[in-house]
């Protein structure tokens, strides 16, 4: 995941978020290509921060069909909507589970529950 840009949502919106996104959104789509190119190296990140208020597009490259869980580190977040569901793929194209969960990456299991 490629952070094209980050920022503060302007004063000017007023809270008005789904006016921001739609500006946003068309921004973005104006600069279509060009935002392979935003920048020259970009930093892969897994984990990106956020200031409060704050906003953050990113570019990711999926390779890996599954259903991809993006979600705010602040748990209580889940209750605003800070965590989306992305389906990567087909169906046909997701590998079988083996029925049992598997840990993954540098995960701490801790009885039975993983921390990521
Ligand atoms: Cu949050």
């Amino acid at each position: 995941m490629y952070i094209i840009e980050q920022g503060k949502i302007p004063a000017n919106y007023s809270g008005d978020i789904p006016r921001f996104l739609e500006d946003l959104t068309a921004r973005m789509r104006q600069l279509g290509p060009q935002l392979m190119k935003v920048r020259e190296r970009p930093v892969v990140k897994d984990t990106i921060g956020n200031i409060p208020g704050g906003y953050t597009v990113v570019r990711v490259h999926f390779n890996n069909p599954g259903f991809w869980l993006l979600h705010c580190h602040f748990i209580f977040h889940t209750d605003v909507g800070m965590v989306l569901v992305l389906k990567i793929g087909e169906r046909y194209q997701m590998r079988e589970g083996s029925g049992s969960f598997i840990a993954t990456s540098s995960s701490t299991r801790t009885s039975g529950w993983f921390w990521f």
